[in-house]
């Protein structure tokens, strides 16, 4: 059994996510998450709120909340909403929790010791209006490097450069939109990462198609049972472009500043100790972030001995042979591949670092983007409201933007659905047990033998079943739902073609074998789509009246695992087709304005 540590990017504190958030890190990960767990593997998957920095401070203002208050319900608000969608996080954490002030602390200790924090005096943009230092999102601007024109004081969201605010053209505080700004001298400490730029160029270098250090370590692929997880594939393309981009240009590596005058934060300190003349100063919210993905699993084992959290991220203790894959939206990749990894690298302390990155391009909605301040779009509380999570899972997943942007439009919503949940295997699920009462009764029924038509189907299945795991095993998502769907399709044809309706009349037992097989299917069906879709998953297992889960290895032996004479019900509606009165009325709700 092999040990695998997922982490999907933490969302931002302030406000509800929007669908393209969604499919951009946590369902992609939630997706890989249970289908190692299904195949038998220890899994361990995080997932936290990222609660510092200026977005959450200017929340809770227009909140009218004190950010303390404001953070602890709006965790709750998105844990919620997590949970809704059938997030299966083992813990989901808040990095504004003890262990991650310890552990921000820690390393910036640790980063001290090493030569690698420098104290500088440097210019910070200060505003007369607001009274205040204006870091990061306090100050908006246009971006030097692609003209966009409200590019944030930290990252331009456009062309996803990394930002100072002394950087930005034209800029404006974003508290008060006033411009009489000036430059104050103020001191912090700066992380020096270009120190580091040879060893993340080789660690970058050994995650692309032409490196050698792709495949897991040899200790990795043992022989134990179940077997590991094949070897993981060189990173996408997305993920390396990007981290070779600021690499090479060199600006993504420019020592950065990791302090900010804010109330709200880790303050700043070298391990437990005071830092002379940084008192009132926090750690920079992307220098704390990441730590709470080691921080989550400390607050995961809380109570507990630290060894358990610590065999999940100190090499020295275990973690070795853990395999750990990220997943994010591209505007997060250099964050993670090279400032992350900095830190990692830099504290000079035997901590994991990660061995795949999954990223993500955007999804777009209804022939624009999806838009926080213009209520455009469907954010995920709305998404429940008006259907449940597996529909959303379903389409969110089968068309994750993964080689490039994609596009949420209700009519391919509406036909994807409809399609391939309704028609396909809906229909399925529901013409067999409805026929299989109608004509023998809620019970698997005896009887007859398979033919060659049975052999057919199976031989089919074992194939589609083998292209399936290909690709979850390579976090291929858009592929793995079309050979998923395809594996529906199978037992549809084959229903088709056998027309057990018309075969009962002249030959009840063979009609009885084909339904045995087609019942025995739907457990199969809910085994390998419960990554997908968990909860139709449960409700077919429900109905066929089993607690057997195991993932099929052999088909034939799967198919048989619902003897003759096992009870079974008929499911309701597993899914109901979207009307187009529906999907018109929604259309017009979340067009926003
Ligand atoms: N909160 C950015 C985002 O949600 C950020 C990710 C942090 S991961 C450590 O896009
Ligand atoms: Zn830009």
């Amino acid at each position: 059994m092999a040990r695998i540590l997922i982490t999907s990017a933490l969302p931002y504190i302030n406000g509800i996510k929007h669908l393209g958030n969604l499919v951009g890190s946590q369902l992609p990960a939630d997706l890989y998450a249970r289908y190692m767990r299904a195949r038998g593997h220890e899994v361990l998957f995080l997932c936290a709120t990222d609660e510092h920095g200026t977005p959450a401070e200017l929340a809770a203002a227009k909140a009218g909340e004190p950010v303390a208050e404001y953070c602890a319900r709006m965790w709750g608000v998105q844990k919620d909403l997590a949970d809704g969608f059938g997030l299966s996080f083992d813990h989901y954490g808040r990095s504004s929790s003890p262990e991650n002030h310890a552990l921000t602390q820690h390393f910036a200790g640790k980063l001290f010791e090493a030569g690698l924090i420098d104290e500088v005096s440097e210019k910070q943009v200060y505003s007369n209006a607001d009274g205040r230092f204006l870091p990061d999102r306090y100050i908006e601007g246009t971006c030097p490097n692609c003209g966009y024109e409200r590019a944030r004081g930290d990252q331009c969201e456009n062309c996803t450069k990394q930002l100072d605010p002394t950087d930005l053209i034209d800029p404006r505080s974003a508290i008060s939109g006033s411009t009489d700004l000036e430059v104050r001298e103020t001191k912090h400490l700066y992380l020096r990462q270009s120190q580091l730029k040879q060893r993340l160029s080789e660690w970058i270098s050994s995650k692309e198609p032409t490196g050698h250090g792709y495949f897991d370590d040899a200790s990795e692929q043992g022989n134990e049972t179940p077997p590991a997880p094949p070897p993981l594939p060189p990173w996408p393309i997305l993920t390396t472009s990007i981290a070779r981009k600021w690499l090479n240009d060199g600006d993504g590596l420019q020592d950065r500043g990791i302090t900010r005058d804010l109330d709200w934060g880790v303050p700043v300190r070298r391990g437990k100790e005071d830092w002379p003349g940084m008192e009132d100063k926090v750690f920079y919210v992307w220098f704390d972030a990441p730590i709470e993905y080691i921080a989550c699993a400390a607050e995961w084992a809380r109570g507990r001995p630290d060894s358990e959290w610590e065999r999940w991220w100190r090499t020295d203790k275990g973690a070795s042979d853990v395999r750990y894959v990220q997943f994010m939206g591209k505007d997060n990749v250099p964050f993670h591949t090279l400032s992350f990894p900095a830190t990692i690298i830099g504290s000079r302390e035997p901590w994991k670092l990660v061995d795949y990155i999954k990223s993500f391009n955007y999804l777009n909605y209804d022939g624009g983007q999806f838009s926080t301040s213009q209520g455009r779009g469907i954010f995920m509380d709305a998404a429940l409201e008006i259907l449940p999570a597996d529909y959303w899972r379903w389409w969110l997943l089968s068309h994750a933007p993964e080689n490039s942007d994609s596009e949420f439009t209700w009519e391919n919503f509406q036909a994807s659905v409809n399609k391939d949940l309704a028609d396909v295997l809906g229909n399925f699920v529901s013409r067999v047990t409805k026929f299989c009462l109608s004509k023998f009764g809620e019970a698997v029924p005896a009887g007859g033998d398979w033919g060659a038509e049975e052999e057919a189907l199976i031989a089919r299945l074992q194939k589609g079943l083998a292209a399936y795991e290909a690709q979850l095993d390579a976090m291929e998502v858009r592929k793995s739902a079309t050979e998923l769907r395809a594996l529906w399709v199978a037992g549809n044809e084959y229903l088709q073609a056998a027309a057990p309706w018309s075969v009962f009349k002249e030959d009840p037992d063979r009609a009885a074998a084909q339904i045995r097989l087609a019942l025995n299917l739907i457990r199969v069906y809910a085994v390998l789509s419960a990554p997908f879709i968990p909860d139709a998953a449960a409700k077919m297992l429900a109905a066929m009246n089993t607690l057997d889960t195991d993932w099929p290895g052999d088909m034939r032996a799967a198919l048989t695992a619902l003897p003759a004479g096992h009870g079974f019900s008929v499911p309701d509606v597993l899914f109901q087709k979207i009307t187009d009165d529906e999907r018109e009325a929604w259309q017009t709700r979340f067009s926003g304005g």
